[in-house]
């Protein structure tokens, strides 16, 4: 088994001390932060998703092992945001109204962050005119928005309504992602990016603000 699959088995297991051991061990060894990451904190909660989804694990065990994740990113975090120093931007980040997942928002912004943008969390359940005037605060070069609910993911095209009526549409660059959102329902809402992951999101933050 390699370190990252054993990562990945910790992170399922929910053992936050094992997750933050192997963690350790594998930036000790110089292994890539980046390859931490995602073969193994973020492989691990994606088998959660999974198990989740076909009713192998519940609600009280994903909350176990995302706390998992959360350690082990914590750990590795402060490597990634040495790599680039250079402020490259202002990012607004937030999860849409009626939405309270955070996992997945919370690594864009890490990869943001890494990146060597200055990221501006709404944090969950952030309304429409919220996303507007923090837009018209922060004056950011990208709005990134995230739902993972198919319920929530109009939110985003709401929001698009909101920069227009309060004319911050031209102003900004949109980024959309999450589970449900696809590029199809990017382009009709007319967002300017759609990530489909984390780091994706971080090469497509770099690309718009070129
Ligand atoms: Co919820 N949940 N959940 N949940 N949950 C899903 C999303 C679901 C698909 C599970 C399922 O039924 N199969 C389902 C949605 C179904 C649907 O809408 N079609 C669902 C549901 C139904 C619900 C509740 C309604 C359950 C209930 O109460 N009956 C409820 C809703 C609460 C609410 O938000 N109002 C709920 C609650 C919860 C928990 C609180 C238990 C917990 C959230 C904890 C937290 O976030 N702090 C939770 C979790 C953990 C999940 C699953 C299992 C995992 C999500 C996750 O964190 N994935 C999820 C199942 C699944 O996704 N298959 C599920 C790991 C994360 C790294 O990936 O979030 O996809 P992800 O983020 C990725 C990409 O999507 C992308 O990059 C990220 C990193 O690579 N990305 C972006 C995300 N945002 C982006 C933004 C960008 C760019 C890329 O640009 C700005």
């Amino acid at each position: 088994m390699t370190e990252f699959e054993a990562i990945s088995n910790h992170i399922i297991n929910g053992n936050e001390d094992k997750v933050a051991e192997l963690t350790q061990k594998a930036i000790d060894e110089g292994l890539e932060p980046n390859d931490i990451i995602q073969k193994g904190l973020i492989n691990g909660m994606n088998q959660v998703s999974q198990k989740f989804k076909d009713e192998d694990m519940f609600v009280p065990e994903v909350m176990i092992s995302a706390q998992a994740m959360k350690t082990g990113i914590e750990l590795v975090n402060p490597l990634l945001t040495k790599e680039e120093t250079s402020l490259k931007g202002r990012v607004l980040l937030g999860t849409v109204a009626g939405d309270l997942h955070n996992i997945g928002k919370n690594l864009v912004r890490i990869m943001m962050e890494s990146a060597g943008f200055e990221v501006i969390d709404l944090g969950t359940d952030v309304e429409p005119k919220e996303f507007a005037e923090a837009v018209k605060e922060y004056k950011p070069d990208i709005l990134g928005m995230s739902a993972l609910l198919t319920t929530t993911i109009q939110q985003m095209q709401k929001t698009m309504g909101a920069l227009k009526k309060e004319e911050l549409r031209d102003s900004v660059k949109i980024m959309v992602g999450g589970g449900p959102v696809t590029p199809d329902f990017a382009e009709e809402i007319n967002a300017d990016f759609w990530a489909q992951d984390a780091v994706a999101a971080k090469s497509a933050a770099l690309e718009l603000v070129e």
